[in-house]
């Protein structure tokens, strides 16, 4: 056999049997959570027909000639009965782009669609493209928020890292054809985690920001901000209001951003969210959640102290370490809730939950005390409590 055929032979059977791979529940877990035995997608998953020239005139060591380093950061949605998710893949070139890949069940057997998006561009072409936010919105469109990243026109002459993160706007019904809108406009230099929220908030469209001075640094901005537009097709943010800070010795000091659009309870808004703390060796991402007002979406009504979901053992390790993110949720008609979220920037991985317990925990879940010796008060609380019902 050629070395062309035994080489696709070899590929085509790694990919049926990780594509066939039955995810099951690590359990006990934390009770709060389920995470799972494997990543539902990494740079594996994508079709073999994207990496390789399969012509073996062609290509006759079946090289692959598209290399992809990465499939992470997914927006995620349940469309038609399907469980969708918008991907960031990340080429060996380091640029990322979308592609959609479903489920039947929201935790095993994604499969990639056959062709990635094409996104189309405004004037302003993109140099970079990532993180997509989902959100139906009651207008009646599926909107995808995510970042446009292009060289920073004012960088001195041999600077060819400084860069401007924008929001880009695209909306579409079937996840297939999708129509790009204007760049949101906002009073920040860089924006990064824009969030549509789903509903129109005295007929205007809100959004959830993340204004930030550098590119990479929130600086003096940061925080969940959060404004309005009049428009959609050119949307403009004129006053950016802060609803969830980033605050020293947090998990989210150095800054935080939206994960998701909020989910609706009958409580008020559930949000996922990122947060970042510095540490010797790097930015460590984790994942918190709080709740807002059903009315006032400004104002916070439960925020549980701590992360809800950390890097956890190979998850801490890939191509940039200690890292969690999340813009991708599902809830689902039974209550079920599907949360993707990323390790390292490398693979996805699903956590399922409900609503029920995720209500629970960040309602009964103890506040952040900003101070240890507020700590050690909750915690004594939790042991007292539990030594008078055991000596019973
Ligand atoms: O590398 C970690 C994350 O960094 C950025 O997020 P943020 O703007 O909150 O710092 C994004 O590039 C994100 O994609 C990435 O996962």
């Amino acid at each position: 056999m050629s070395v062309f055929n035994s080489r696709l032979k070899q590929l085509q059977e790694e990919h049926r049997q990780l594509h066939d791979l039955e995810n099951q529940a690590i359990w006990p877990g934390n009770g709060i959570c389920d995470r799972y035995t494997h990543p539902v997608l990494t740079a594996a998953h994508v079709p073999i027909f994207w990496e390789y020239d399969l012509n073996p005139d062609t290509n006759p060591f079946l090289m692959k000639r598209f290399e992809i380093n990465a499939a992470f950061n997914a927006g995620a949605i349940k469309h038609e009965g399907k469980y969708l998710i918008v991907a960031r893949i990340e080429g060996s070139d380091r640029k990322s782009f979308f592609a959609v890949a479903e489920s039947p069940d929201g935790i095993s057997h994604f499969k990639f669609w056959d062709h990635p998006v094409l996104m189309p561009e405004t004037d302003e072409l993109d140099v970079n493209v990532y993180d997509m936010r989902l959100t139906k919105h009651e207008d009646g469109f599926i909107y995808g928020l995510f970042c446009t990243e292009r060289k920073d026109p004012k960088a001195k002459p041999g600077d060819e890292t400084s860069a401007i993160a924008q929001c880009g706007i695209a909306r579409t019904t079937d996840l297939k054809t999708w129509i790009r809108l204007a760049d949101l406009v906002t009073p920040s230099r860089q924006q990064r985690n824009v969030v549509l929220h789903p509903e129109f908030v005295d007929g205007k469209y809100a959004f959830y920001t993340r204004p930030q001075d550098g590119f990479i640094e929130a600086g003096s901005g940061g925080g969940i901000g959060f404004g309005y537009s009049e428009t959609i097709d050119n949307a403009v943010i004129e006053k950016e209001q802060v609803v969830d800070h980033k605050q020293y010795h947090t998990v989210y000091e150095v800054k935080n951003g939206q994960g998701p659009a909020p989910i609706k309870t009958d409580k008020g808004w559930l949000h996922l969210a990122h947060g970042v703390r510095n540490t010797a060796a790097g930015l460590r991402y984790v994942l918190y959640m709080f709740m807002t007002d059903l009315y006032d979406l400004t104002k916070i009504t439960y925020k549980p102290g701590g992360y809800f979901i950390a890097a956890e053992g190979n998850e801490r390790i890939g191509d940039v370490s200690n890292v969690v993110f999340s813009n991708g949720w599902i809830l689902d008609d039974d209550g079920r809730i599907f949360i993707y979220y990323a390790s390292s920037d490398t693979r996805l991985h699903v956590a399922t939950s409900s609503l029920e317990k995720l209500l629970d925990y960040v309602t009964n879940t103890p506040a952040d005390g900003f101070r240890s010796a507020a700590s050690v008060e909750t915690l004594i609380t939790i042991i007292d409590k539990n030594l008078n019902l055991l000596r019973k």
